[in-house]
């Protein structure tokens, strides 16, 4: 009966999503973005807007999904068809519910949906409504976390499943590909992005273009990947090297392992993202090499494989029970040589727990 509890598990959201936005007074709510409404409903095709009125949850799609919306659709979501385009519809609903005003979800409304919110909709006032949705997806629920941690060991398989496959005269391309076939072989939808497979002095830009380069004795081989399962993403990167280190190397290699760890062991609820990224920042920069760690410390993962919370310096947001973010410190020098260890970790209700748990001790191939 897993349909049923799917829909149930949507129902709860609605409603919960509801008192939300009731509580802050942004009834009706647009939400454009299709991550969102899958976030909210299940809903998985390549069009549809869901309005939250105060009075119901109303899904607008076009007649190519009205058979399949009203198959998946939790019960408290009512399915609108389309008569010409969204905003007509959105016009008519507005003015049959006697409604002058609309909050917009911020970040998914296009210039040209504005423009044409302006000539269908005269008369309705626009209300910033920020990322309501985005914000209630950094806490995973119970069905979200299983997702994550099962895409999370995938990768974590697929790890070492790759490392019989790196050797001299094997191309990037050869590398990303198995990968992705491990993937679609292991029960996972596709790659949460396109895998980066970055060998010799490629690996010193952070994310590189994977290519038809072949891999030499010598090299290091940086491997960002990961999956997505029922709709979840995962994200690891690790650091291998084939046949030899590079001098000075292993040295910048136990640093990001020292500095990465640090940050991981200190992951807990109420330490905000900007502190740990300090952690791990600070701990770089004090070994001399703080020029060459650029990028921000993590982000979140979840439905997409970056999303809220930043971990950085600019921004504090305090950790809680249910986030799952990425780890990922790196040393690049330019031109030459990168190392970078990413790993994905959930807030516990008393500290941590690490979801990848590919191994991090130096590997010569
Ligand atoms: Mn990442």
């Amino acid at each position: 009966m897993q349909g049923d509890f799917i829909s149930m598990n949507y129902r709860t959201r609605i409603k919960k999503i509801q008192k939300y936005l009731l509580e802050k007074r942004q009834f009706p709510y647009l939400v454009a973005s299709l991550i969102n409404i899958k976030y909210c409903t299940g809903f998985e095709g390549s069009y549809g807007y869901l309005i939250f009125f105060e009075d119901e949850t109303v899904f607008v799609s076009d007649s190519r999904y009205e058979e399949y919306a009203l198959t998946i659709l939790p019960k408290n979501v009512h399915f609108v068809l389309q008569d010409k385009d969204f905003f007509k519809t959105l016009q008519s609903l507005m003015k049959q519910k006697k409604i002058k005003n609309i909050f917009f979800e911020e970040h998914s409304i296009t210039l040209s949906q504005y423009r044409t919110f302006k000539e269908q909709c005269k008369g309705i006032a626009i209300n910033y409504g920020g990322d309501v949705i985005n914000q209630l997806r950094i806490i995973k629920d119970d069905d979200e976390i299983e997702n994550i941690k099962k895409a999370a060991q995938i990768t974590d398989k697929c790890f070492y499943h790759i490392l019989e496959f790196i050797k001299p005269g094997v191309t990037e391309w050869d590398i990303a590909i198995e990968i992705e076939y491990f993937y679609k072989t292991n029960g996972c939808e596709k790659n949460s992005f396109d895998t980066i497979v970055a060998s010799g002095a490629g690996s010193s830009m952070p994310h590189y273009k994977t290519g038809a380069k072949k891999i030499k004795a010598g090299e290091p081989v940086l491997i960002d990947m990961g999956c997505v399962y029922r709709g979840y993403c995962s994200d690891i990167t690790r650091t291998v090297f084939v046949k030899d280190i590079p001098d000075g190397i292993s040295t910048i290699y136990s640093v990001v392992k020292d500095a990465q760890q640090k940050a991981v062991d200190a992951v807990k609820p109420n330490l905000t993202t900007n502190k740990l990224d300090s952690i791990a920042r600070d701990f770089i920069a004090a070994k001399g090499y703080g020029a060459l760690f650029g990028h921000s410390l993590g982000h979140g993962v979840g439905l997409d494989v970056h999303e809220l919370p930043a971990v950085k310096q600019n921004g504090a947001v305090a950790l809680k029970k249910g986030m799952v973010i990425t780890i990922e410190p790196g040393i690049y020098i330019p031109r030459e040589a990168g190392v970078r260890i990413e790993d994905m970790v959930l807030v516990t209700s008393s500290g941590h727990e690490v979801l990848t748990k590919s191994t991090k001790e130096l590997i010569v191939l």
